[in-house]
């Protein structure tokens, strides 16, 4: 026996697997043709200069899945690369007076050396980074081929602008409250000329494929329930509501509003604007009032109910010109400027109906308080029920008396109806509207990808040609030096000036970068061919494409996630994915299977007085299931949360792992919580992992001793006769006690490649092979050459979680023959032999709902059913020494028994 020193064996093993130039590398194996390709690929890290055990979790859980997908005979690409670009780089180098890509690369080195220690088998030859002009002069293509297309363009819009960061940020940067989700400053609006990319186009196709993704829990049902909420797609109609000036005015003649509900149209009480709405603009120029009245808006809460009533103008009903139409609905309709009408969805313009809609109802409750409100539908048919007075009824319907023609009617044939009737006299047409908009990609900012556009006074914005790019960027020294806030490349006069391609006349470089989401948005694509000079990657190497499973934080659930969606549709339809026909490119899905891990939180000590996180040194730990105050000897609160500063409770990966080797770490890490989960991270906890590994070990040792070619365990029961021994009772349950090993090895072969297989369930891979472990342990009179082929299985199952481990449990197991990860494979469960059926049951015996007892009986018939089978297990029951005891003669009443 002796102690095994785990994190020596972790530098051992990676020793070799360096010498060997794989790393241990799965991608290494022989490929033969028809060998099936799994690429694997967690989401890659941006280098903010530290690795967290955020990123441990999810690199632990992809590298996992790649050497197990190895072991099973796959060909795997587990590739890595960095998320260069960005905002965070830009402000260090402001605080620090240098360039940032200086601050990227050594951040990127640093996190590459702790990495290099997980153990992990990223191919680190495909390795790419967002920021090298060898990735953005592509990322430059990319856009170059949207703008081809129609699909990148510039326009006006009215922008986030954050006055801190000085730049322009997307909605999706911009929180509910109007704050910018990185500096944290009120965001402003101004309009600027700005690049979009066309995500609209493609709305059908994200919407539509979000079913095939959900098919089987290929992608977490919340992730899918996200983006269709994004994705926002509503139908209905737009309606025209012929306007009337009251005076002098001139004004349009007719105001459209979309509405999903053209059923409540006879209940249509005001119309309501956007404050944006070109009719109020045209307004506003009139009336100081109102335009006194807009500059109050901005920064109002999105549930305000202000409003303001527009003195000169009312609507009309398109309804109103049918002759048979009530008189109330004739009347003309009073029009608001209204803070809860969005100017950027529909038509900015609604038609309110206060009986029927909860955001109108109040809207009118509190600017027509005793106006009387119109209830056009109801409940049931017969009006028997009648809907709450001081309530909207939301509900589909019945038409009251209120809808003319209509009554009686269920209102969604009645909407219908009615909006075929407009259709006629061009008063309403049936219309689909989304929440989605356009994707905007310009940023005012240095670090990222310059935009590939010249702009020429005579001939406009012209692309960059092929062979001019990348557009690199230009060194900018001194405005870090000098700490200068906005647009460093405005600033760079030799970058700006430039020749037009077309005219060859003086021209400007467009100043933009994009947003680093485009880099995100086809990285995993580049990583099929990553050093391709040419193209994106090449029609042959994108073959490696899609993704088959992809892990990652749910923070990524809309915005990156609907973003590659995008992109990888739009390349499906480009020569560059010819494995997709035009047919069937726009249901391209770039990742087939979507795993989102749990957030790991930290253990925080709080003082139950103060309510203050304690720093480590104010903590007494000397007994650590009762930690102390320091100061007031008191026991703190314990609880788990988010890693922070400001809760002292983060963890440092490379601390932990060079304390307690990185397997076991890795194990601890799987063992602790269900994938999907939080982690509660627990240092302590880590020694039943330690502890398990030991137990392991010290087997290995000893089994190492017995001969390697022990019989395999077909012919070993073969011999023994391979049926279990009939009738006698003493020789069955030998047969039994010899056979449990092997029978337990195959029940958790079984499980744990299931394990493998959901991934969520990785937590019980790691305690399926920590009890199979005990059993082998337990088990220490059965056979030793069938103990020996059941501890190689335990190494070659946990081989994908503890691979430094493994590799040297294999070594000792068979001295000469290699790498675990080359030499052989995942165990297969063996089905065949007739002992994995056990003669011998465990039997729950249970009387009035209550458990009395556990019995071993014999396995009953396989032919028993029902009744039968009830009364054969009694009797079994009874013949057992403790079953007679419990619940025979005269204890219990059997015939009753029997029954219930
Ligand atoms: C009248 C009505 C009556 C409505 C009713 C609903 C219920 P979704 O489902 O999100 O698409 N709406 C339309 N444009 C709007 C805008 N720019 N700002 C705020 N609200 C707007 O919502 C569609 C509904 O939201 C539309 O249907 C409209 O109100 C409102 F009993 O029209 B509805
Ligand atoms: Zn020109």
């Amino acid at each position: 026996w002796y102690a095994v020193d785990l994190v020596s064996l972790d530098k051992k093993w990676r020793q070799v697997w360096d010498q060997n130039s794989t790393n241990g590398e799965p991608h290494a194996a022989a490929s033969s043709d028809g060998q099936k390709h799994s690429y694997i690929l967690p989401m890659f890290p941006y280098p903010s200069g530290t690795l967290h055990l955020g990123h441990l979790r999810v690199y632990t859980i992809a590298d996992v899945i790649a050497r197990y997908h190895t072991l099973k005979g796959d060909k795997v690409l587990l590739p890595m690369g960095w998320d260069a670009f960005g905002l965070p780089a830009e402000n260090a180098a402001l605080e620090r007076g240098v360039p940032p890509d200086g601050w990227t690369k050594s951040n990127i080195t640093k996190m590459k050396s702790q990495l290099d220690v997980m153990n992990g088998s990223w191919d680190w030859s495909r390795e790419l980074t967002t920021c090298d002009p060898d990735f953005y002069k592509h990322t430059q293509k990319l856009f170059l081929l949207l703008h081809e297309r129609g699909l990148a363009y510039q326009a006006e819009a009215e922008v986030n602008y954050d006055p801190v960061d000085k730049t322009v940020l997307a909605n999706e940067q911009v929180d509910a409250n109007g704050f910018s989700w990185r500096s944290g400053a009120k965001v402003e609006k101004r309009k600027l000329k700005q690049w979009f990319f066309r995500i609209s186009e493609f709305s059908e196709e994200l919407l539509k494929e979000l079913d095939s993704l959900a098919k089987d829990g290929a992608w977490p049902e919340h992730v899918i329930s996200q983006q269709r909420n994004w994705l926002g797609k509503s139908t209905g109609a737009v309606v025209k509501f012929p306007l009337m000036a009251l005076g002098r005015i001139k004004i349009d003649t007719a105001l459209e509003v979309f509405t999903t509900r053209p059923d409540t149209l006879f209940g249509v009480q005001y119309l309501a604007l956007a404050s944006n709405h070109p009719v109020v603009a045209q307004l506003a120029k009139h009336d100081p009032e109102l335009q006194a009245f807009l500059d109050t808006l901005p920064g109002l809460p999105p549930d305000s109910k202000v409003g303001y009533l527009l003195p000169h103008i009312r609507g009309i009903n398109p309804l109103a010109f049918h002759e048979k139409t009530p008189d109330a609905t004739k009347e003309s309709l009073p029009i608001y400027v209204a803070s809860y009408v969005l100017g950027d969805y529909g038509e900015g313009a609604v038609m309110g109906v206060p009986g029927h809609d909860t955001r109108d109802h109040a809207f009118w409750r509190e600017h027509n308080i005793d106006q009387p409100i119109r209830m056009v539908l109801t409940a049931s048919e017969d009006e028997s029920t009648t809907v709450l007075e001081n309530e909207p009824y939301v509900e589909h319907g019945y038409m009251t008396e209120h809808s003319g023609i209509y009554e009686g009617k269920h209102s969604k044939e009645a909407g219908d109806m009615m909006i075929r009737m407009l259709e006629g006299a061009e008063l309403a047409k049936p219309g689909t509207k989304w929440r989605l908009r356009d994707w905007l990609i310009s940023r005012q900012r240095y670090w990222g990808a310059p935009i590939p556009i010249i702009h020429c006074d005579s001939c406009g914005p012209v692309p960059v040609p092929d062979e001019q790019l990348p557009v690199l960027l230009p060194k900018v020294d001194n405005h870090w030096a000098q700490g200068k806030a906005g647009n460093a490349l405005e600033s760079a006069p030799d970058f700006v000036k430039t020749e037009c391609p077309k005219c060859s006349g003086p021209a400007r470089r467009d100043t933009d970068t994009m947003d680093t989401f485009v880099d995100s948005s086809w990285y995993y694509a580049r990583f099929a061919d990553p050093q391709n000079p040419n193209q994106l990657f090449s029609p042959e190497a994108g073959k490696a494409l899609p993704v088959d499973i992809y892990i990652g934080g749910v923070e990524h659930a809309i915005l990156h996630l609907l973003y590659a969606r995008f992109i990888f549709k739009f390349l499906a339809t480009t020569p560059l994915l010819p494995q997709y026909s035009q047919a069937d490119a726009l249901s391209a899905e770039p990742f087939k299977r979507l795993i989102t891990q749990g957030m790991v939180h930290g253990k925080t000590y709080i003082d139950p007085k103060s309510g203050k996180f304690l720093k480590p040194d104010e903590v007494d730990l000397t007994d650590p299931s009762n930690p102390l105050v320091v100061t007031t000897g008191e026991p703190t609160t314990v609880a788990f949360e988010k890693m922070s500063k400001s809760k002292h409770n983060g963890v440092d990966p490379t601390e932990f792992t060079s304390k307690y080797g990185v397997d076991p770490t890795r194990a601890h890490m799987l063992f602790q919580a269900p994938v999907a989960d939080v982690l509660n991270w627990d240092e302590s906890k880590i020694s039943g992992v330690t502890r398990w590994l030991q137990k392991l070990h010290d087997q290995v040792v000893a089994l190492a001793k017995s001969p390697e070619e022990s019989l395999p365990a077909k012919e070993y029961f073969a011999k023994r006769g391979s049926s279990p021994p009939s009738n006698d009772k003493e020789k069955l349950s030998k047969w039994d006690s010899e056979t449990a090993l092997w029978r337990e090895t195959q029940n958790k072969i079984e499980s744990i490649t299931r394990g493998y297989d959901k991934i969520y369930a990785l937590n019980t891979v790691v305690s399926d092979l920590m009890t199979l472990t005990n059993e082998l342990v337990q088990q220490k009179h059965a056979d030793q050459g069938i103990r020996r082929q059941v501890a190689d299985a335990i190494v070659r199952l946990m081989a994908p979680i503890t691979p430094a481990f493994a590799e040297e449990c294999w070594s000792l197991l068979h001295p000469s023959s290699g790498s675990i990860f080359k030499t052989t494979s995942f165990p297969v469960q063996d089905g065949s032999l007739p002992m994995l059926q056990a003669v011998h049951i465990k039997c729950a015996v249970q009387i009035n709902g209550k458990l009395r007892a556990t019995v071993t009986i014999p396995r009953p018939p396989s032919d028993l059913q029902g009744d039968a089978l009830r009364d054969w297990l009694v009797d079994a029951i009874l013949e057992t020494e403790e079953g007679r005891s419990r619940f025979g003669e005269g204890k219990y009443n059997v015939r009753s028994a029997r029954r219930t």
